[in-house]
Order: structure tokens, then C-alpha cells, then sequence
């Protein structure tokens, strides 16, 4: 219930009634909630109030409105600790999910001047470049692009990559995936982010680039992927 004796504020009461109700999964992802009219009079509060309420769960990811037709319970967002490195096939089978990709470029090009140097390699040396859709329990999460040094990684093919690549390249080419930079950015849906991901152009997601290293420090990737925000989400701990 909504206690109005209670010093916390009667449109944050209403915020952790609903988390509660999505957590415990009295709401699910798709329902609709209920509108501000019925909220306000289930609880005898206004609508200004429901209305700050709902629009806190917005922005928080839990729920999102349609225009028109109502407000309803967002998917939950995957939540990514940025420790360790590991793989988006690694990331969605320790939760359970089912990883899959979809390919939309897989071919030998010379390397440009910008990846050559990343991957400490002269300029036009070969390079795959390979563009993934990135799915979890079939829905497309990440569009990848992707350059791996194809002096250092060999034999990899479209079937290869449509599994895991980190896989191929740990057991099958016994080479050692040592250590990555990431940095993260946000940004907006392009066109074919938008048609990949299914999701609309302009919307926010997050830009990610990844440049990997084997032992030794040896350069072998370069991706550049760009991450759906309403599906995902990164977590670090941090000590003091
Ligand atoms: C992750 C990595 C990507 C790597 C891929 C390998 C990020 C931002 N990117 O998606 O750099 O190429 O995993 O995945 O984490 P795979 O082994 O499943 O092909």
C-alpha cells in the first residue's frame, strides 16, 4: 500500500511498488500497466503523481510508453560486468541464453591505413572483415564489425564465425586471447543499425570498440559494435 504518513514521496512509493511487481514478475515484459487515471485512483493520489512516477520508470528502462496506445513493461535489460574478457557467446551461455549470429559480411580485404596500424601490421597486409548481427535467445542485441590480422589467425570461415570466433581462435589455432582495451560511447541508431537491430533510427545505443591482444601484445582484432540500450546495460565494482 501507499503509506502518506511516510516521508518518502508518494511518487517513489509508487516507482518501488511497480519495480517490485516487475521483479517478482507480477508484471511481465509486454503487459500493459495501468493507466494514470487508475493508478491515481486506485491509490487516492493525483495524476501529477503517477505521472512523475511512471515517467522515473521510463527513463529507468523498466518501462516504455507508445504513443497512443499506453505504457508497458520493458524487456529487461542484460547486464554485462565489465571484468574479465570474454565473448558475446561466453556472456549469454553463463545466463542461460541461447547466442546465435547472423552474418552479413564475411570476406580477405586489404587492411586501411587506420586498421593496419591498430593491428601493428603494413598497410593493404590482409584482414577479414566480417559484419555479425549478435542475437541472444534469437533477438538481435549487437551489430558487430569486425577486423581480425589474417596473418596471425588462419582458415576462419563463415560457419566459423557464425559460432565463436574467440573459440576458434583459443582451440582450434592454440593462440593465447590475452588482454583488450574497450571504450564505450554512446550514440544513435544509423540506418542500419536501425534495420539490424530492429529497433528505430535515432534511437540511443551504446558504441563500443574493442581492440584485443595475444601474448606478446600481438594486435589481432579490431571490432567496432554497436549495442542496443534498451537491451543491455554494463556493471563494474569498484574498490577503495
Ligand atoms: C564480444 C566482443 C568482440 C568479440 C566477440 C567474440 C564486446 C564489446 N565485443 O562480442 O570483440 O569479437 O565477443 O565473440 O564485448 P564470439 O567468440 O562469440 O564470436
Amino acid at each position: 500500500m501507499i503509506d502518506k504518513s511516510s516521508p518518502l514521496p508518494l511518487y517513489h512509493q509508487i516507482v518501488e511498488k511497480i519495480k517490485k511487481q516487475i521483479e517478482q514478475g507480477e508484471l511481465m515484459p509486454g503487459d500493459t500497466v495501468q493507466s494514470e487515471r487508475e493508478y491515481a485512483e486506485k491509490y487516492e493520489i493525483s495524476r501529477m503523481t503517477v505521472r512523475q512516477a511512471i515517467t522515473q520508470l521510463t527513463n529507468e528502462g523498466y518501462l516504455y510508453r507508445l504513443k497512443g496506445v499506453g505504457t508497458f513493461v520493458a524487456e529487461r535489460k542484460i547486464e554485462q560486468p565489465l571484468s574479465g574478457l570474454t565473448s558475446f557467446t561466453e556472456d549469454m551461455e553463463t545466463r542461460g541464453m541461447k547466442p546465435s549470429s547472423k552474418i552479413i559480411n564475411f570476406e580477405i580485404i586489404p587492411a586501411s591505413a587506420s586498421i593496419a596500424s591498430q593491428l601493428n601490421m603494413k598497410e593493404h597486409s590482409p584482414v577479414y572483415e566480417i559484419q555479425r548481427i549478435r542475437l541472444a535467445d534469437n533477438e538481435p542485441i549487437a551489430l558487430e564489425h569486425t577486423y581480425i590480422s589474417a596473418n596471425l589467425v588462419k582458415g576462419l570461415t563463415e560457419e566459423i564465425v557464425e559460432t565463436s570466433l574467440y573459440k576458434y581462435i583459443e582451440s582450434d589455432s592454440k593462440l593465447t586471447i590475452q588482454n583488450a582495451t574497450q571504450v564505450i560511447e554512446a550514440s544513435i541508431a544509423n540506418e542500419q543499425e536501425a534495420e539490424y537491430l530492429n529497433i528505430k533510427k535515432g534511437v540511443p545505443v551504446l558504441l563500443i570498440q574493442r581492440n584485443t591482444f595475444l601474448k606478446d601484445n600481438q594486435p589481432f582484432e579490431v571490432v567496432r559494435s554497436s549495442y542496443r540500450s534498451d537491451r543491455y546495460k554494463f556493471m563494474i565494482n569498484m574498490e577503495r
